[in-house]
């Protein structure tokens, strides 16, 4: 049985991986916007992934005798300077992510909660994986600046990588 505090920190991540959802989906309306088709593509991909991060949670937090709560979710920024701006505000949400989830694992420990110290296992996985997938797509965009042919090339990659998603 999951103590209220324990439900609370839960349901307050329900809330950012709903939020994470969100924006990615803004994010892909914006690359849609631009041309930008393959990241399109994949920002929308991403945010279906979220929405599983998120179920994943509700879920848990229902099964392990508590009332998951979905609370207001705020609106996600919708205008970005570029491909690149865009793409390090990824990985800057991924980082706050990994703090979150972190804060969790801790708290659960610390609570002697071990279910969900056993359970938040996988988000620290996965929260590893994200930094590094969105942070080897910055990379990129980083080397190529803002040069139109490389941009493309990376539009087109970003379309297989969404496909993998
Ligand atoms: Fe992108 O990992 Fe959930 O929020």
């Amino acid at each position: 049985m999951l103590a209220p505090a324990m439900v609370e920190k839960l349901n307050e991540q329900i809330n950012l991986e709903f939020f994470s959802s969100n924006l990615y989906l803004q994010m892909s309306a914006w690359c849609e916007d631009k041309g930008y088709e393959g990241a399109a593509e994949f920002m929308l991909a991403h945010a279906d992934e979220e929405m599983g991060h998120m179920r994943r949670l509700f879920t848990y937090v229902g099964e392990a005798g508590g009332l998951p709560l979905i609370g207001a979710i705020e609106a996600p920024d919708h205008e970005f300077e570029s491909l690149k701006d865009l793409m390090a505000k990824t990985y800057q949400h991924e980082q706050l992510v990994t703090r979150k989830i972190n804060e969790l694992a801790h708290a659960a420990f610390t609570n002697q909660d071990y279910s969900t110290f056993n359970f938040l296992q996988w988000y620290v996985a996965e929260q590893h994986e994200e930094e590094k997938l969105f942070k080897g797509i910055l990379d990129k965009i980083e080397l190529v600046g803002a040069e139109a042919q490389g941009l493309y090339m990376i539009d087109k990659e970003l379309a297989v990588l969404a496909k993998a998603e």
